[in-house]
């Protein structure tokens, strides 16, 4: 057939227009999974290892409160294809109606994981179906060795008295203290302490608690939860209520400065939440693939154990633990022995009253009014 000269230009000019409009499409078909996590949470390797072995881009953001998190979630629209939220806030936001499902099918190493975690996990997510552990921890008591010695020479740095007792707590006020701003961990600690039921959902017993932590609140410099890393290993503080792995970064990097600041973490012998925090995929995720991908990646051995070598927290994956670092495993403050499991608790989630009373008592514990 031919064509007149017209027509072969206007049929070359359609079918450069089709080549340009399909490599638009090839560009729109990028593959990205964006991922919110907790601050200080894995080795930033992993994320690009994953992008170089898959194509598969990741934005990556992070928040340092489950609170921040569950706003975001039950607004809707997070835009995220995979969350992590700790088990307590995970159960209620399964019974709302935020997470879709997991397909197993794609998720070829959940034969990875820890029977032992998953049991727990399944606490929050019956049947393991929505969600799988990334890390677990506990809160507990970091401090500077040389710091507390020289204000207190026998302090009982494995005790929650070195928050809750007001005389001993406040020998410490002067080198900086702070603790978490988490109002469903710090209340229930404070149960613990007082000798009460942690899960107790009775508003007498929570406003005990909030009466010990209102006691001690003048000695306290700043309630938030990510700043003590630094502030703890450049010796700006000395004290801090906070999660395990942490305190133990604060310690790490302390040494990596050479600054001569020697840091500390004990489990409190009263006994403390053991608490899990877990990915999940909210049910409006856009790159649903790429976050089974994404999660089946993490639950490689190899993977999550560079991740806990890196954080210093234990996870939930059984195969992984050949690869982690043998003082990391045999640290019994980061996969406690069995007698110190006993004495955690594991946090069940309030209810809608009891929340509300646990987020009041808690703006009055910070405004310190
Ligand atoms: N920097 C990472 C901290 C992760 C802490 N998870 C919080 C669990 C709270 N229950």
């Amino acid at each position: 057939m031919s064509m007149k000269l017209g027509a072969r230009r206007a049929a070359a000019a359609a079918a450069a227009l089709a080549a340009v409009t399909s490599g638009f499409g090839a560009m729109a078909a990028e593959r990205i999974v964006k991922v919110y996590n907790w601050s200080d949470y894995i080795d930033e390797s992993i994320l690009e290892d994953f992008t170089k072995e898959t194509g598969i881009k990741v934005q990556y953001d992070v928040f340092d409160s489950n609170e921040i998190l569950e706003t975001k979630l039950l607004a809707g629209k997070t835009g995220y294809d995979v969350v992590v939220p700790s088990g307590n806030f995970l159960s209620r936001q399964i019974q709302a109606g935020v997470f879709q499902k997991l397909d197993k099918s794609k998720l070829s190493n959940l034969s990875n994981m820890w029977p032992v975690i998953n049991e727990r996990v399944a606490i929050y997510d019956p049947g393991n179906v929505y969600a799988i552990d990334y890390m677990w921890g506990t809160t507990g008591i970091g401090f500077n060795e040389a710091k507390i010695k020289e204000r207190m020479p026998d302090a009982p740095v494995g005790s929650l008295d070195m928050l809750l007792k007001p005389e001993v707590v406040a020998k410490f006020k002067d080198c900086g203290i702070h603790v978490l701003d988490a109002p469903e961990e710090i209340i229930p600690i404070g149960m613990k302490y007082l000798g009460l039921d942690p899960n107790s959902n009775d508003p007498e017993d929570i406003k005990k608690s909030a009466a010990a932590w209102e006691a001690v609140r003048p000695n306290i410099q700043k309630f938030h939860s990510s700043e003590y890393i630094n502030a703890l290993a450049n010796g700006d503080i000395c004290l801090v209520l906070g999660w395990s792995g942490d305190i133990l970064q604060a310690r790490d990097r302390a040494d990596e400065a050479k600054n001569g600041q020697v840091i500390s973490y004990r489990i409190p012998k009263e006994g403390t939440q053991m608490w899990l925090d877990m990915m999940a995929i909210p049910k409006d995720a856009k790159n649903v693939a790429e976050a089974h991908e994404f999660l089946n990646y993490i639950m490689r051995p190899e993977v999550i154990a560079k991740a806990s070598n890196f954080t210093n927290y234990a996870n939930g994956n059984l195969a992984s633990q050949q690869h982690l670092n043998k003082e990391l495993f045999e640290d019994t403050t980061v996969y406690p022995d069995e007698a110190t499991l006993q004495n955690l608790f594991v946090k069940k989630p309030y209810d809608s009253k009891t929340q509300r009373i646990v987020t009041r008592a808690w703006t009055k514990i910070v405004s310190g009014k």
